[in-house]
């Protein structure tokens, strides 16, 4: 070490023009500037020199001092320049570059699907209304005109949550809702989730859906609802199609029906789609239940109503030749990417 002034700058100058980094300068003016620093430390000593040499030496290591300070200074920001340009130029963005692309997700055939039955509807005039899950039994069974002892209610075939709540088993009951709430006219379809007790196999499934639809005015009948059925049909399926309906019985409508149309795959000629006969089963329906009316307070002798409803997971399969019900559920890419 050397108490010159002059030799400390010198040394200072080579070391700043070694330093590769802000760091590296840094160290530099610690060691000069610092408070142990060796500039620091000749101008604390100079107590101990003659007021002449004071002078002399005092003026000069202020100097340096200042100089080395400029020094680093400079070195500093040169090197800050210099790390900005070596990251302008290695992290150049090209703005003009393609993006890299939205993987932009699709409903589920069943959402399409009821949207599509829905839209048939809204088109005719129904509102769409929705409902709880979780419904009472009177609103599922008894309303509806259930026998005590229907099958349905069984506790090995419906998913009680209570004695007098479960998961509804249709979407019926949203309708019930609606008949209780509100005054004929009414005109409405009713999509949604249903639970039944099964085993999942290719065409059962605990969970299904469903959507029903409900009419009530004056003066409606029969032809009335194969009119309007007949009509759904043909927009859901094609123009082409025909319908007829077979006797069948529900306890919520009397008559009952089940609608069948001619098979949109053959033509009528029997394939494989329609199991050789030419028809495809496609909902069930008929003209509302009395009791049923009677339950919303509806005037019997001056309203009339027909109902229906459609499995959707049924007509999905259907119109997309899908084999078995438990891939609508399985959420595989692979499959659900195909309706997209
Ligand atoms: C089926 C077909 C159907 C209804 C549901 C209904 C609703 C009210 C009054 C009368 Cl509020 N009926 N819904 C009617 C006919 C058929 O569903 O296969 N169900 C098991």
């Amino acid at each position: 070490m050397t108490s010159d002034p002059n030799e400390i700058l010198m040394r200072a100058r080579e070391e700043l023009a070694a330093a590769g980094s802000e760091q590296q300068a840094e160290a530099v003016r610690i060691r000069y500037l610092g408070k142990k620093g060796e500039l620091t430390a000749i101008l604390r000593s100079m107590g101990d020199l003659s007021p002449e040499d004071r002078k002399a030496v005092g003026a000069k290591a202020n100097a340096v001092r200042d100089e080395i300070g400029a020094l680093i200074d400079e070195k500093k920001k040169s090197l800050s320049t210099e790390a900005m340009t070596r990251a302008m130029n290695s992290e150049f963005i090209d703005v003009t570059e393609p993006g890299r692309g939205v993987r932009v997700g699709a409903e589920h055939l069943i959402t399409q699907t009821i949207g599509e039955i829905a839209n048939i509807f809204a088109d005719m005039g129904y509102r769409i209304t929705e409902g709880p899950e979780a419904e009472t039994v009177f609103n599922n069974f008894d309303a509806l005109n259930a026998a005590p002892s229907h099958p349905s209610r069984d506790l090995t075939d419906t998913f009680y949550l209570s004695e007098d709540t479960l998961l509804r088993t249709q979407t019926s009951p949203v309708q019930v809702r609606t008949l209780l709430r509100e005054a004929p006219p009414i005109k409405v379809i009713s999509p949604g989730r249903c639970f039944r007790v099964d085993t999942p196999d290719a065409t059962h499934s605990p969970m299904f859906h469903q959507v029903v639809g409900l009419l009530v005015d004056e003066g409606v009948s029969m032809t009335d609802l194969k009119g309007t059925l007949d009509a759904f049909a043909k927009r859901m399926f094609g123009e082409d199609v025909r319908t007829k309906f077979r006797p069948h019985f529900f306890p919520f409508t009397e008559p009952s029906a089940e609608m069948d149309i001619s098979c949109f795959a053959c033509g009528g000629e029997g394939c494989r789609i329609c199991k050789g006969s030419g028809w495809i089963e496609i909902l069930g329906c008929g003209m509302v239940h009395p009791n049923v009316l009677k339950v919303g307070g509806v005037d019997t002798e001056r309203f009339t109503g027909f109902a229906f409803g459609m499995g959707v997971e049924r007509i999905a399969m259907l119109r997309h030749d899908v084999d078995d019900i438990r891939l609508f559920y399985e959420n595989d890419i692979r499959f659900l990417r195909q309706f997209a």
